[in-house]
């Protein structure tokens, strides 16, 4: 048992079931709710650090669902850290991922409570722990996905309207290989130069489809086709890469620096899209992110839908990266129906931007995920940061 005032006290998880703006259509799964997997690190010292580990579409699209992530860290996680010194997060995590194997999900969310409480407590950003910025603000995508090509040009046109996002990711995958095409071609038509098209085909296609879809996307200036095979299909990703019609981004095939590592030899993708989940948290992205740098391979800041925790934790780490050539997909937030910070992230001019203040910067309105909670009769329990 750790006895310096910096001892991890308790851990605590909370699933916030927040229902969605629209349905939300991948081909893996069509989302109307999101639920959000909270975790709050109390420290001997008084700080308390939050941190998130959310996925898309329960099991759908990881091998970790929001359950499985709360009970893995309230049934192992906890027990190991508390006691244990929270001023030294990289040992804890050391120590975490030498005992238990996979749950990269549970292990990010963990992972940035514990430097998100270090973090204050050194009183500066958190991005500060990861070789400081060089940016104090980063590109947003947006992605349209309600299934229907009138409303995603609509809504598109609004996102431009309001200066909110400028380069739009369209989900494929779900329909005919033709039937998807006709779409992105409709979008990019309609759009023009204003704004810029790409599109994720979540795993959903054969090597062929790729194939024949991909000098009709090139006609139509879509700029990147993320995840279009398998993503154990390294050696089809390759070989769609070395076709060159249209960049190609690995995203599901990237489950962190192992994976990056594999990919980077055999340049198997132009594009890398960064997770903090999906890499096992915030230092496994960053060896992410460096592997690609090391192998002239592009950065781009993906998202896995999280709220507005995972959002600004990933956006402290994407704000580090000397190289962001693609820019970020970090919209979770404005997804939602429900705002759960007490002020909200800032998105404006095509980018969000991130707060100045100590850790992740930004605090929880505990009193309105009181309410959200799964269990909410728990809610008033918790105690306020
Ligand atoms: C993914 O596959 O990239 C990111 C944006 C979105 O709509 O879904 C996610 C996951
Ligand atoms: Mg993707």
């Amino acid at each position: 048992m750790q006895a310096t005032s910096t001892r991890i006290e308790s851990i605590e998880t909370i699933l916030v079931d927040v229902p969605t703006i629209r349905p939300h259509r991948l081909s893996v799964a069509t989302m109307n709710c999101q639920t959000l997997v909270l975790v709050r690190v109390v420290c001997a010292d008084g700080i308390v650090g939050v941190g998130e580990g959310t996925t898309i579409g329960g099991l759908a699209y990881g091998e970790e669902s929001p359950e499985s992530i709360k009970v893995n860290i309230d049934t192992y996680f906890a027990p190991l850290l508390e006691g244990m010194d929270a001023s030294r997060p990289g040992a804890a995590m050391a120590k975490l991922r030498a005992l238990f194997q996979g749950n990269r999900f549970a292990k990010c969310a963990v992972e940035t409570a514990l430097f998100d409480a270090q973090a204050q407590r050194l009183n500066v950003p958190l991005s500060e722990l990861f070789g400081s910025r060089v940016t104090d603000s980063v590109d947003v995508a947006w992605t349209l996905a309600s299934g229907d090509t009138g409303r995603d040009i609509d809504e598109a046109e609004q996102m431009l309207d309001m200066k909110r996002h400028r380069v739009f990711k369209l989900k494929i995958g779900a329909r005919a290989v033709a039937d998807d095409v006709a779409h992105v071609v409709a979008i990019g038509k309609a759009l023009g130069a204003r704004g810029e098209v790409r599109v994720d085909v979540n795993q959903a296609w054969s090597e062929s489809d790729t194939i024949w879809a991909a000098p009709r996307f090139a006609d139509a200036g879509v700029s990147l086709i993320e995840q279009p095979v398998a993503a154990g299909n390294r050696a089809g990703l390759k070989r769609l890469t070395d076709l060159a019609h249209v960049p190609i981004m690995a995203d599901e095939a990237l489950h962190g620096p192992a994976d990056a590592f594999a990919l980077a030899s055999s340049r198997a993708a132009d594009v890398f899209a960064v997770k903090i989940a999906q890499s096992g948290g915030l230092t496994g992205a960053a060896s992410v992110a460096a592997i690609a740098l090391a192998a002239n391979i592009d950065l781009y800041g993906g998202t896995m839908l999280e709220g507005a925790i995972g959002t600004i934790a990933s956006a402290q780490l994407f704000s580090t990266f000397s190289e962001l050539k693609w820019g970020t997909e970090l919209f979770g937030p404005l997804l939602l129906t429900e705002e759960i910070l007490t002020e909200p992230l800032r998105y404006e001019n095509f980018a969000l931007h991130l707060p100045q203040g100590p850790g992740l910067g930004v605090t929880l309105d505990w009193e309105r995920i009181g309410r959200l909670r799964r269990d909410s009769k728990r809610g008033a329990s918790v105690a306020m940061r």
